[in-house]
């Protein structure tokens, strides 16, 4: 399943970045975006995540984060995030992107993280940012949004097409994917920019690039190393076979 090569340079490597998607969080029962499965009600992403959709329809906005939270609430990371938090113990510098917003990452246990589309648990007021956790979310009986005290709607604090990523993690995320001596893309289609760019900015800088995923991509043909199985098969694998190389070169 590993090539020689894959397995001799994760085994000298210093620097390791994993770019996760949405197709990690799969195998513990949440929808992907993309795909006929991934649709809820038959809305595109683009028709829901974003600014105008919520002002012009907050109501259904909410509906669509409710069903996501009430689910995300109820499960558990697989053994693909388990083996992302085994590989933050055997590499020197590991980090991990992620897009997802379901924090699932955290729950298994990994520590760095960088979150680059928000995180469905926190929620924000449009007009004075004040934050309120899921507990404190009132939906009013008349249009049944919440709303802050000073009369603001309340979002979810994710990133909505249209609007820019955090800051601090997209520059870390860029500035890490320009170092690393490998770069792993997991369960992610690759469409959505600026985070699919990550792993061809780590290709030309130097870095050995590997994608898992159940399907092929856009970026299958530019990777190194493209592996086509579930992340919560291939990745517990992987981490055994990295453990085995590294007893053998001790
Ligand atoms: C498995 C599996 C298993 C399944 N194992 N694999 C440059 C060019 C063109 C457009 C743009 C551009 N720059 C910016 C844009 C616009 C836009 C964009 O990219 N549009 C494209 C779609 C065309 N980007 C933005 O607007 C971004 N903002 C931005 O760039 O700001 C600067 C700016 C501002 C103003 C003007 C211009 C620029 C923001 C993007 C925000 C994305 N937000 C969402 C919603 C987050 C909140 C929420 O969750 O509700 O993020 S959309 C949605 O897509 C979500 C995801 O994080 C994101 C990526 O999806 P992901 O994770 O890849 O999931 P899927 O479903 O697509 O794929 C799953 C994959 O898993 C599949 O491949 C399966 O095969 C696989 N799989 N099971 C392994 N078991
Ligand atoms: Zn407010």
């Amino acid at each position: 399943m590993f090539s020689n090569l894959l397995i001799q340079r994760l085994t000298a490597a210093k620097t390791v970045v994993v770019l996760t998607g949405a197709g990690v969080s799969a195998e513990s029962g949440v929808p992907t975006f993309r795909g006929e499965k991934g649709l809820w009600k038959h809305y595109r992403p683009e028709e829901l995540a974003n600014f105008d959709a919520f002002i012009r329809n907050p109501k259904l906005v909410w509906e669509w984060y409710n069903f996501r939270k009430n689910l995300i609430y109820k499960v558990n990371p697989n053994p693909g995030h388990f083996a992302l938090v085994e590989m933050e113990k055997i590499f020197e510098n590991f980090y991990l992107i992620t897009q997802n917003v379901d924090n699932l990452h955290q729950k298994a246990g990994s520590q760095k993280i960088y979150e680059l589309h928000g995180n469905i648990m926190r929620n924000r007021c449009v007009d004075c940012n004040k934050y309120y956790n899921d507990d404190q979310l009132i939906f009013s009986e008349k249009d049944q949004v919440p709303h802050c005290e000073c009369g603001g709607l309340i979002r979810p604090d994710v990133v909505w097409f249209g609007e820019s990523l955090p800051a601090y993690e997209l520059e870390m995320s860029f500035k890490i994917a320009r170092i690393c001596d490998a770069f792993f893309s997991v369960g992610t289609s690759a469409v959505v920019q600026p985070a699919a760019s990550l792993p061809l900015e780590a290709i030309q800088a130097g870095a050995y690039v590997v994608e898992i995923n159940s399907e092929p991509t856009v970026i299958t043909n530019y990777v190194h190393e493209s592996i086509i199985g579930k992340s919560g098969e291939v990745l517990p694998k992987l981490v055994k076979e990295i453990q085995h190389s590294s007893n053998k070169s001790i």
